[in-house]
Order: C-alpha cells, then structure tokens, then sequence
C-alpha cells in the first residue's frame, strides 16, 4: 500500500492484528491493546516516522512495547514479522471478509470453524445452500443481514470510495507534474465530477510543444506503486495501482487540452446531450475540439492525431461552453440532470464553494475520542480561516467512545467556553453530539441540552431497524426543540454499510418546518447525507451544515469530501448554516421551533 501515509499503514497493520486474533479466539487482553493502538495511530496527529527516529514512541499514551517494536520494525523495513505471522496463521480468504458488512471477527470465526467457510465464494454457496442453519450464535436474521452484504459488495463492482481514490490520483499527479516538459496535470472523469465511488481513475498530462510523449508515458508507468501495466503508448497508457485501481493517462498538447479535459470528465450522459446541442448549431464536438461541422466532414481524420482543420474552441473548456451559448458548468454538475438546460436558461446554482464556508459545527476533542484539546482544535479552525467552531464531543451511550456523561459535558461545556474567553479570532460554540437512542429518545435531559449554544442529535447504533421505525426514531429527534443538527442522518457507510432507510419526504418537511439543519457529514466513509438526499432537503426548503466530524485537527480539513457532495447536490451558500456568520448563526440556532 505504498500511496498511503504511514500512519495509516500502521493503523490498519494493528487492526488487521487484532481482527485476525481475534478470529482465531486469542487472549482479549492483547486484541483489545492492538485495537487500541490502531486506533491511536490512524488518529494522532504525530508523524509515527519521526517519532521512531526520534525515539520518542514510547511517549505516547497506549502504545506497549511490543507493539512499539513492532511499529520499529516496519518503519525500518517496511515489513513486520509478526503481522505477516499473525496473518499467515488463518487461511488468506477470511481476510477480506472483514470489510462485508455484517461480518466481525466473532462470526467469521463461527463460519469457519463450524461450517469450514474460508473465502466470500464459499460463504455466498453456503448461504445459497441453506448450510448455515443451525449455527448457534447466526439466525436467520444474521444470514439475511450477511447475504444483504454479499449483494452490496458485489453491487459495487469493485468501486472504489472517493476518500481512497484522491489521495492516488493527486500523488500520480504530483509525480507527472515533476517530468520535463510537463504543464499540467489533472484529474478528469468521474473522480473530477467527485463521485461517491469511482471505476477508475482518468487523468491528463499537458505537456510543452516539442515533448516527446513516449517519455511521459514511460515514466508514468514506472512510477511508484504501479502493480501492473495494462498498455502504454506515445500518447496514452493505462496501469493497475497498489490500491487494486486503474489509471488512465493521456498526453496532449495546449492547443486541445480543453476539449480533452471536457471530453474525458464526462459523464457521457453529459457529453452526449452537449454533443447533441453542437449538432444542431451545425458544429461538432469531440476530444479535439468543437469544430464547424463543414470544415470537419471535408477534413481527412486520423484516429490519433487532431483533425487538420481549425476548431471553433478546443484550449478551454470554458471557450467551448461559450461557444454553445452555454454558461460555464461545473464539472460536479456534468450528469444529466438539468445542468444544460440551466446554462442555456443562464439559471445554474452559485454552487458552493470552500471559501464560503465559515466555520465547522461537528467536531470531537480528548473529552470523549478526539486526539487534540478544545485549545488546539480552535486554533486549526482558526487557521483555516474560520469564524467560528463548535465543540461536539459524544454523549454517555457512546462508551466505547469515552462519551460524557450529563456531569462532565456540564463541566466541559463550562471549559469551551473558558477557552472561548482566551482565544481571539474564532467563536467557540459549546455543543454536543448526543445520541438518538433506537426509539428516538436522546442520551440527555431537556435540561441538559438547553444549557448548550448547539445540539447535534446522531444515530449510532440500532442502523438495521426497518424504514418506519428508523423514521419515527429521527422524526423525534427532530421534534425536540433543542436539536439544531441531525447528524450523519442515515450513519451509511460507503462500501460498508448501507445505513437506516428513511422516509425523506417526512424526515424534510419535519426538519424545514422545525428549524432543523441536516447534516452532509464529510468524513469518508460517512459522506451522510448523499447528493441524492442533500439534492431533495433543499429542495424542500432545508437548511443543511456540512462538517467533518473531525477527532482532530487534521481532520477539519477534510471538508473538501463534504464540499463535493454538496456541490453535486447543486447546493448553494444560502442553503448551508455554515455560510452564515455569527450572528445569523446563533439567529438560526434560537430560532428551533
Ligand atoms: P467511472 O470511471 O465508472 O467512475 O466513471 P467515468 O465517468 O470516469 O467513466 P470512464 O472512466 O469510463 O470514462 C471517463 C470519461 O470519458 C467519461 O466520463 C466520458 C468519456 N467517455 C469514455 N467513453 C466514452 C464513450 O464511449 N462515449 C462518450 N461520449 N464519452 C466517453
Ligand atoms: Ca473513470
Ligand atoms: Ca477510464
Ligand atoms: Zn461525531
């Protein structure tokens, strides 16, 4: 996994540990302090690298020292023994298992040592064959909710979560940014349109006149991290990554950058509508430019080359919508939905956009399972430009996140707002994520949640519970006066768990008529709400809030995920609380009905 940081490497090294150990039935204690250190690795903020160099490792609260001299081991050799013993103990196929929703380390251990289960395809033919009944500890329920898993998995079709793939693509990028000759570098396809999950991942190289292709393409290739090599050319090549995804490489000159960045952002859905547009103006559209359909017949063509006649537009992608008569369109809204009839009426969204963003209204601190202080996560929001952030640490019910019980979030309220005192810059708001309880109870008192400046109100568990039950459970939340925010309304996770299955249309009208704001919750995996359920709330008059969730300071910056959504959802600042300032904040906040 050579595109991941190294903490992360780590974290996931520990938690594939502990699964595994726990698959096998081995001693609690040790797979619950594995666990642990995963945790605290994928969490800190510290860089695990310069730490063992430093010798500093063993500072850090939580990590024992066999699991320091593991993290030694693989910092020097990028390799540890005892992962790749633990891992080599249990058949290969139980592995992937872990990430089918439905299944933890306890069932797939019963699956295997009752039935022999080894692989997805042996379980997929298992359930098939009616082979799991009779397992003490897997119903019939738990089948179902295993055989739902299974389908999701395979619905999926190997696509990959937007979170996993940027952070590939803009290394590829960075890398083809450093080779001579090259301009520019960028994303297209449905990664650039910033789609919950991609195929795959398409990107452009525009280099200087005089480069010679061949070059670029034979760089790219062997680059770090390229697992397979599927075709290489002089102007295009196409390679499998560590991370089990495709890329795609074109090269091409400045003159038709634009019509190729257009052409290959897509979505084809969208290229053919534009291209339907260009024919009846007599024009013509393709990946080299936007042409006069009479020049383009007479020209001769060949298939890798542009066509010897001059376009009407091919540098830009803005030219080339101008040219149409169209307003510029954003790529997140290149999907078929309206977008080409909008530009023609000149009536597109003023999409959001990341400086139109205030403040963050979701975040954790050390208080409940964040890994930095009220302190230190004001000064992050205060660097990225903030006006204002609120403290939402997790409330009792959520005891394996540390949450605070009525006594201490009285207590930290009162520290926020200590805090707030001292640092200059940035409102601090006092909040907290309670609990919505599986029959919509919250985890506090009326009395608790009146003395807060916001109530975040978040399912966590119970996220099976049928479509109606799950929407009176929310729709009571909503009810309570004092809730400002539902979030991660559903708690889906992508690729993992499908979530609480809603009645939007209740869940909307509830929430626009009380005051209450849904949130598009931008931490990957949740992106909770979707393009499609955030797209519906404002159309039903919603005010949404987009936040990270962040349990530290890096993680405030993950917005952009959030952003993404929200902008293929066509949503505009006025439609977000995090837009306001202060003062309209706090307006929305007293005005909950
Ligand atoms: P993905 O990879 O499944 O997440 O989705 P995309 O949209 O990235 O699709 P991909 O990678 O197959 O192709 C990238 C873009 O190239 C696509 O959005 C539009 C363009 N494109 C590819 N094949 C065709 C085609 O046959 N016709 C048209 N009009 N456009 C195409
Ligand atoms: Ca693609
Ligand atoms: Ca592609
Ligand atoms: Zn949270």
């Amino acid at each position: 996994m050579l595109f991941m940081s190294l903490n992360h490497e780590l974290a996931k090294l520990f938690a594939t540990m502990a699964d595994v150990m726990d698959i096998k039935g081995e001693n609690t204690f040790k797979v619950l302090a594995f666990r642990k250190v995963g945790r605290i690795l994928e969490d800190t903020t510290l860089d695990i690298r310069r730490c063992v160099e430093e010798g500093t490792l063993g500072q850090i609260e939580g990590i024992g020292k066999s699991s320091q001299r593991i993290i030694e081991e693989y910092v020097r050799t990028g390799r540890s023994a005892d992962y790749e013993e633990v891992t080599a103990s249990v058949p290969a196929g139980l592995l992937p298992l872990l990430s089918i929703e439905g299944l933890g380390p306890r069932t797939i251990a019963l699956l295997w040592k009752e039935r022999g289960i080894t692989s997805a395809e042996e379980l997929g033919a298992a359930i098939e064959a009616g082979r799991l009944e009779g397992i003490k500890g897997i119903g019939p329920k738990k089948v179902a909710g295993i055989r739902r898993g299974l389908e999701n998995r395979a619905k999926q079709g190997g696509r990959v979560g937007i979170g996993e793939a940027l952070p590939v693509a803009e290394q590829l990028l960075a890398r083809l940014r450093k080779l001579p000759g090259v301009k520019r570098a960028e994303v297209a396809g449905s990664l650039r349109r910033r789609r919950e999950t991609v195929g795959d991942m398409d990107l452009l190289c525009c280099v200087e006149e005089g480069t010679d292709g061949a070059a670029i393409t034979r760089a790219f290739v062997g680059f770090e991290g390229v697992v397979r090599i599927l075709g290489q050319g002089d102007t295009k090549a196409s390679v499998v990554t560590s991370s089990g995804l495709q890329a795609d490489l074109r090269v091409l000159g400045e003159a038709h950058f634009g019509a190729a960045l257009m052409y290959f952002t897509g979505s084809k859905d969208h290229n053919v509508r534009i291209r339907g547009l260009a024919q009846k103006k007599g024009m013509t559209l393709n990946e080299w430019g936007l042409y006069r359909l009479s020049d383009y017949e007479k020209a001769e063509k060949k298939t890798a080359e542009a066509p010897p006649v001059r376009p009407i537009a091919s540098r830009t992608e803005e030219e080339i919508y101008r040219e149409l008569g169209l307003a510029f369109i954003e790529p997140e809204l290149r999907e078929d939905r309206g977008e080409v009839d909008a530009a023609l009426r000149g009536s597109l969204p003023r999409l959001i956009a990341r400086v139109d963003l205030r403040g963050d209204l979701h975040c954790h601190t050390t208080a409940s399972d964040g890994v930095a202080g009220i302190e230190e996560m004001a000064e992050a929001a205060r660097a990225l430009g903030y006006e204002f952030l609120a403290i939402t640490d997790h409330s009792a019910s959520q005891a394996i996140a540390n949450g605070l019980t009525a006594e201490r979030l009285i207590r930290h309220a009162a520290a926020i707002r200590r805090a707030a005192e001292r640092i200059r810059g940035i409102t601090l708001l006092a909040g907290s994520e309670v609990d919505i309880l599986s029959d919509g109870r919250l985890d506090y008192e009326d009395a608790v949640l009146k003395e807060l400046d916001i109530v975040i109100a978040s399912p966590h568990v119970a996220l099976k519970q049928d479509a109606q039950k799950a929407t009176r459970r929310l729709l009571r939340a909503i009810e309570n006066r004092y809730v400002n925010v539902i979030g991660h309304p559903t708690g889906r996770l992508i690729n993992a768990r499908e979530g609480l299955a809603l009645d939007f249309p209740a869940i909307f009208k509830a929430a626009a008529d009380s005051g209450t704001a849904l949130e598009i919750n931008a931490g990957y995996p949740r992106l909770d709400l979707d393009e499609v359920n955030a797209r519906g709330a404002i159309e039903a008059g919603v005010m949404l809030s987009i936040n990270t969730d962040a349990h530290g300071p890096d993680g405030l910056k993950e917005v952009e995920f959030g952003l993404g959504v929200a902008r293929r959802a066509w949503v505009e600042p006025r439609h977000v609380i995090n837009c306001m300032n202060v003062e309209q904040l706090r307006r929305f906040l007293a005005g909950k009905r």
